[in-house]
């Protein structure tokens, strides 16, 4: 094979609760079903999260579809809300059930069961006390881990906190995309503080009381400056700071990039912190790093001061830039730039002590994907290329001495994805919204030949 992977590389997808389970008469509202029942046309074609790809009743079918495939890995999340209605206290044993048996079902083929306590969906119960901002929900969240450990971490040895913990600040507390639409950069920060001692107190934890791997998944965008001009990459510089660092310096080396804190000092804009936070980050840096990765970012000094007198805003320091002749992803306005899996892979190498890492989402959503039905398949050549070109860079850094450890596709079925509802489509199975059909697109085909190989020519 030219191409061929470590041995036991971790071959699988991702996906996660909100999106795929549905079954929410079944459990308590997170903000998404709060959202979706006060503003349903802020969600595209009006659909919400209620059945989803129906995963609570066809978990079985789509686990034996996995294995079929080649899957050796799945990542999946808990919904909090599901496995403790009111936030805190009492777990549901229904959920409890259920989950048991979805894990045990993945153990049954083969399929270790990667495990994420947190995808976007804060239970409004605890949203209604202020969610992130407020400091007691860290404690609510360190106990739906603990119960969550405690019921599954005899079967369950690999662990993420979040995923992508940033987007909910940027969704929810900056660019009105999520729930609660506030647009205040000063909880914003708060907010993206609190989730990072939260994720810190949670491996505490596990790391006291448990014996298997706990980590966080990021989606690091790689930032690359329009030119070598100071401005430019100062510009790229502060972007970095903004959406990759901040995240991935507390979890990976236990502190906070000296140069944001400063940025954030010189605004005034601080988070409020209490004493041992510090020595919390410090000592509970993770074992493993799921990285997804879509897309990069261009960025550019930017043309125009900013007003000094409207709010502080991360886009005071830097534009996007839209580089001429850059590969979009035609079917969704993505950049498409293969290398940046690779400059992420040697960051982690050459910055971050070689952490543990892999590829935890990659994908390529589609919209219309039925256009490419022939003879009753979705002919998903173009995602074959995508996940191929993606694979090559990352064989090069591995080859190069990253410690990357697996790909997962984002994701296994077409799923219901926020906002966006069913519009993009990124599964190796298609699902007929109708009749919940799954249907295996040729990638899959492909996917399952990848794996088996370990490799591909
Ligand atoms: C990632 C999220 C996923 C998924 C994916 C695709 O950021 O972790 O939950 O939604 O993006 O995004 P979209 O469906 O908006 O194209």
């Amino acid at each position: 094979l030219h191409y061929s992977f470590p041995k036991d590389f971790w071959w699988g997808s991702a996906a996660s609760a909100t999106q795929t389970e549905g079954a929410t008469n079944k459990k308590s509202k997170t903000i998404w079903d709060h959202w979706y029942e006060t503003e349903p046309n802020r969600f595209f074609e009006g659909v919400g999260p209620e059945v989803t790809s129906d995963f609570y009743n066809r978990y079985k079918e789509d686990i034996k579809n996995m294995k079929a495939i080649g899957h050796n890995t799945f990542r999946m999340s808990i919904s909090w809300a599901r496995l403790i209605p009111n936030g805190v206290g009492k777990v549901d044993q229904d959920a409890v059930n259920f989950y048991n048996d979805v894990i045990d079902e993945l153990i049954k083929h083969d399929i270790e069961p990667f495990v994420n306590l947190f995808h976007f969906d804060m239970p409004l119960a605890l949203q209604e006390k202020g969610g992130w901002e407020n400091r007691e929900v860290i404690d609510a969240f360190v106990d739906y881990a603990e119960k969550a450990f405690d019921l599954f971490g005899d079967r369950v040895k690999t662990w993420f906190t979040f995923n992508e913990p940033i987007v909910p600040v940027e969704g929810g507390y900056l660019y009105d995309f999520h729930y609660p639409n506030i647009v205040d950069a000063k909880k914003a920060i708060q907010v993206a503080y609190h989730t990072m001692i939260a994720h810190a107190k949670a491996v505490e934890l596990y790391h006291a009381r448990f014996d298997g791997k706990i980590g966080i998944v990021l989606n690091l965008t790689p930032s690359y400056p329009r030119s070598q001009n100071p401005k430019d990459l100062k510009a790229s510089h502060i972007c970095d700071l903004f959406f990759n660092r901040s995240f991935l310096d507390p979890a990976v080396k236990g502190e906070y990039p000296e140069d944001l804190i400063q940025l954030l000092s010189e605004y005034d804009h601080l988070p409020t912190t209490e004493k041992g936070d510090a020595e919390l980050l410090k000592n509970n840096t993770v074992d493993l790093l799921g990285v997804n990765y879509y897309q990069p970012r261009r960025v550019k000094a930017k043309d125009y001061l900013p007003n000094p007198n409207s709010p502080f805003m991360p886009d005071w320091f830097f534009d996007n830039y839209e580089m001429p002749g850059r590969k979009m992803n035609p079917y969704r306005g993505w950049e498409i730039y293969e290398k940046g899996i690779y400059d992420i892979m040697i960051n982690l190498k050459e910055n971050y002590g070689n952490i543990e890492s892999f590829i935890s989402e990659n994908g390529m959503g589609v919209q219309n994907e039925e256009r490419f039905i022939e003879n009753g398949r979705i002919e998903d050549d173009y995602r074959i290329d995508f996940i191929k070109e993606h694979l090559k860079w990352l064989h090069k850094a591995i080859q190069e001495g990253c410690q990357v450890k697996g790909y997962h596709l984002w994701t296994f079925m077409d799923n219901w994805s926020w906002m966006n509802a069913y519009k993009n489509r990124y599964g190796f199975f298609s699902v007929n919204l109708e009749t919940q059909e799954r249907t295996a697109k040729k990638s899959a085909s492909w996917f399952k030949d990848v794996s088996e190989q370990n490799g591909f020519n």
